[in-house]
């Protein structure tokens, strides 16, 4: 393993021992990972306003599912994008997913809509291209709001994490949501949004990273086997990032961190990693460590953070006995029936009363 940078030493070379000075490490990270990675979060609008365009029964019949038009102002006008929020029939305050989905569809491979009703959760869902396409065009959505012109401009992953944020305002004048009881969830690239939403968003009591890898759970300096790099990442997606992050991949600019320190930014919270045994590009082992590097950040609030193993989890192996869930599930980079179940139960764990 190289030497990481110091997750617990303030810029001037103080130590981090203990709460207060925490927050004020959490800031300079926080303001380091916009400068040099993502991009800095656009403020937040003073409103959200949602109008419900469709209602209809779902999941057999036990749930209502509502196309919400969420509509918002920026500097450059009004942006509007359609949200699909689904609860159990009858919910009063269920813990909710804000699930940032590849695909627009409920029912999708990602999403096994009918177990995660019957669990008694509700699921807030954005399809990502409604809010910015996955590829460099500024120039329309969001993104044409937000345009990536200076070094400090948000990248798309910055705005994937905004939308998520809007949800949550949107969800806090909704009865059926648990607003105290949210979760941000992502698959891979936007496993990397959830920790990054989370990151800027304290308000997520639960940040669920799936199989995230490369900029999001995975260390950048302890790599194994044919792992994604930020050199490779930032060649194919320069766009995902801020115009800065080019200085660090491509190797002018030392990182001034490591992934250990996003994931520390959602400290006191709850953090939940998932990888899957085969999938070497994301390094579970990496995103493991990382896990453990993270955890003096809850250390210092009298928590634990990662209770676990240094040595690599076994196939299927999880870890939820800190604040940090970790598990290992057997098979390639997916986000599946098994992902969620482990999410479910450890967030119930934390709930329990409420479900
Ligand atoms: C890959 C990318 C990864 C991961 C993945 C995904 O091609 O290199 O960092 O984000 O895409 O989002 O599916």
């Amino acid at each position: 393993m190289q030497i990481l940078p110091d997750l617990m030493t303030l810029e001037n070379g103080r130590p981090v021992t203990d709460a207060g000075a925490w927050k004020e490490r959490r800031a300079e990270l926080l303001g380091l990972f916009s400068e040099k990675m993502f991009g800095f979060m656009p403020k937040a609008p003073e409103k959200v306003i949602g109008e419900t365009v469709e209602k209809s029964k779902t999941a057999a019949g036990h749930a209502l599912t509502e196309l919400i038009n969420i509509r918002f102002d920026t500097p450059k006008g009004e942006f509007a994008f359609p949200l699909k929020f689904t609860y159990p029939a009858g919910a009063e305050s269920v813990p909710t997913f804000v699930f940032i989905n590849f695909r627009p569809e409920l029912y999708d491979s990602y999403c096994p809509l009918e177990e995660i009703i019957d669990s008694g959760f509700a699921v807030a869902s954005v399809f990502y291209k409604d809010i910015t396409s996955d590829d460099g065009n500024f120039d329309s959505k969001l993104a044409s709001h937000f345009p990536r012109e200076s070094g400090t401009d948000t990248g798309k992953i910055g705005l994937w994490a905004y939308a998520c944020s809007r949800v949550a305002d949107y969800l806090q004048t909704r009865n059926e949501a648990d607003s105290s009881n949210l979760a941000v969830i992502g698959h891979s690239r936007l496993g990397k949004t959830a920790l990054w939403c989370s990151a800027n968003d304290s308000r997520f009591r639960f940040a669920i990273s799936n199989c995230s890898g490369c900029c999001g759970a995975a260390y950048e300096r302890e790599k194994h086997g044919n792992a994604e790099t930020y050199k490779k990442i930032q060649e194919v997606f320069p766009y995902w990032f801020c115009k800065n992050f080019e200085n660090i991949a491509r190797g002018n600019e030392e990182a001034p961190f490591d992934q250990h320190m996003l994931l520390a930014l959602t400290a006191p919270r709850y953090l939940l990693v998932g990888s899957a045994s085969l999938d070497e590009w994301a390094d579970p082992y990496s995103e493991q460590m990382a896990c453990m590097g993270a955890s003096p950040a809850w250390k210092v609030f009298g928590l634990n953070g990662f209770i676990g193993k240094e040595t690599p989890a076994a196939v299927g192996e999880d870890f939820s006995k800190g604040e940090i869930h970790y598990h290992n599930r057997d098979g390639e980079h997916f986000l599946s029936r098994n992902n969620w179940n482990q999410y479910m139960k450890f967030i119930k764990s934390k709930t329990d009363s409420r479900v």
